[in-house]
């Protein structure tokens, strides 16, 4: 038995109805299995989306400040359930427990977030060009939303969905990476107690449905989910996003990245490096927001490379290690598959670096996949460059004047995340006009946004929004209304005439 079993069986009282034999769990700290599990068939699916859409019909007409107070009580049940539930985050994906708090903070403020957008779920009024006409633009629940989410942010990406979809009226189908199903059971085993006490909240109303590529395949092809919210590679994202418009759905998709920290000549390197280091190796280079280039002034590249290549050093030698001990920077990546990844893409573009340090395999004398994080110093970007890998490979590149650095930043394909480390004013604005990005910071890194704003990116990263700001419009059905209160015969619009007499 793992020694984990106490943990995840507090965590998911019901666990012997999931167990099963073609879902097996390890943990990427040392390769061991922690659960076994099954995936569910298309039937059972296909019958979750049934109950999905009878949870939806009730859930919808349930008013919307009632539907925040279940996601108050969610985030009371989380802020209960917090220490365990990071434990779990950290056995299963592997951050360090730090971040697994993190991670579970995010989903707390987000239920803070959505039940005060409860009772803000506002809509417009317009003014007619016709007599006695009022104009209104309105938002309506939209129906069961699926929900598909990476491993990397197993439970935080969840919440950011499903709590907008809940206060906008909507049911949702999870279905987890397969690689952090346990998380997302013990969530699930969280929300069930939640709405065990609240009598409007109807069964069925969030679902967790476990499997592989078909499953994910059902899931976004069937008609009866009107938004598919995606998280995952670009290459996940170019098959679930034509697959959705061919029958007319909705997709949100939040996909990868390539993010890039611009380094001026002004840059306060004090407040530059650290943000810098934790965007390019925290995480362990895993986050969709990770740092993977640093665009460097040519008169200060040296500079920053002598000190990163001092703190990488420093990092791998001592801070790579178990995640759940305090001490540990850098965890593990989460298999094999992602370690061989970051090794391929380290000696494809070896010969054409100026220099390469770190990268290695450290053994922590376990089954599980540790490096030193990877420093590239480059002449200029390189194709190689353009694609991700999730990975802590870390490009170090230089620039002579800010519209080439720019150029170069906007040269890969995807548009997540961006910043730029400057003191002087122009060259922060002129960053953030210039971006291509749907998150441009000044002197923080590209990482660790937090969930009041839209979450999300342009290009390759798919264009969708999650989370703060107003992305929860992406739950509803916007639906404009024109009434007519006048007794005369009703003018048309555009001064179109149509007598009848
Ligand atoms: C992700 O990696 O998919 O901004 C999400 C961040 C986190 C979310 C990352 N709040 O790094």
């Amino acid at each position: 038995m793992s020694k984990y079993a106490e943990l995840i069986n507090r965590l998911i009282p019901n666990l012997d109805a999931y167990r099963g034999t073609d879902l097996v769990v390890t943990t990427p700290i040392d390769g061991s299995e922690i659960a076994s599990l099954r995936m569910n068939t298309a039937a059972e699916l296909d019958q979750m989306i049934t109950q999905s859409v009878t949870a939806f019909q009730a859930w919808r007409k349930v008013p919307a400040p009632i539907r925040g107070e279940f996601v108050r009580r969610l985030g009371n049940e989380l802020r209960e359930h917090k220490e365990d539930l990071s434990q779990l985050v950290t056995i299963e994906c592997g951050k360090i427990i730090t971040e697994g708090r993190g991670e579970v903070q995010e989903m707390i403020d987000i239920c803070d977030f959505a039940v005060g957008l409860s009772r803000q779920l506002y809509g417009l009024t317009i003014v007619s060009e016709r007599p006695n006409h009022s104009m209104q633009e309105n938002w309506h629940p939209l129906g069961p939303v699926g929900i598909i989410s990476a491993f990397n942010f197993p439970v935080a990406v969840w919440s950011w969905n499903a709590c907008l979809a809940f206060v906008c009226g909507d049911s949702t189908i999870w279905k987890p990476s397969e690689k952090t199903p346990l998380t997302a059971l013990a969530v699930q085993a969280i929300v069930d107690r939640v709405a065990k006490d609240f009598p409007e909240a109807p069964e069925r109303l969030s679902q967790v449905v476990l499997g592989a590529v078909a499953i994910g395949e059902q899931l976004v092809d069937d008609r009866r989910i009107p938004l598919i919210s995606a998280t995952g590679s670009t290459r996940m994202g170019a098959q679930v996003g034509p697959r959705v418009a061919a029958r007319f759905g909705r997709s949100l998709l939040e996909l990868g990245g390539n993010n890039a920290i611009i380094v001026t000549p002004s840059a306060d390197l004090g407040v530059a490096m650290p943000s810098m280091l934790f965007g390019a190796v925290g995480t362990a280079g895993q986050r969709c927001t990770t740092t993977r280039r640093l665009i460097v002034h040519r008169s200060l590249i040296d500079n920053v490379h002598e000190q990163l290549k001092k703190a990488y050093a420093h990092l791998g030698d001592t801070k790579v290690g178990d995640p759940l001990d305090a001490n540990t920077l850098i965890g593990p990546l989460i298999d094999q598959m992602s370690y061989d990844g970051m090794q391929r893409k380290l000696n494809e573009v070896r010969s054409q670096a100026v220099e390469v340090t770190g990268g290695e395999q450290v053994s922590i004398g376990n089954g599980g996949f540790y490096v030193k994080p990877a420093l590239v110093r480059l002449e200029k970007q390189l194709d190689e460059v353009c694609e991700e890998v999730f990975a802590p490979i870390c490009y170090l590149i230089p620039y002579d004047n800010l519209d080439e650095a720019m150029a170069m930043h906007n040269e890969v394909p995807q548009g997540l995340s961006s910043a730029i480390m400057t003191t002087d004013v122009r060259e922060a604005e002129y960053f953030k006009q210039n971006s291509d990005c749907g998150i441009a910071n000044v002197n923080i890194g590209t990482s660790g946004a937090e969930i009041g704003g839209a979450f999300g990116g342009e290009k390759e990263t798919g264009g969708g929004r999650e989370s703060g700001s107003d992305a929860w419009k992406a739950y509803m059905r916007r639906q404009t209304s024109t009434t007519y209160y006048g007794s005369e015969r009703p003018a048309l619009a555009q001064g179109v005439q149509f007598d009848l007499e």
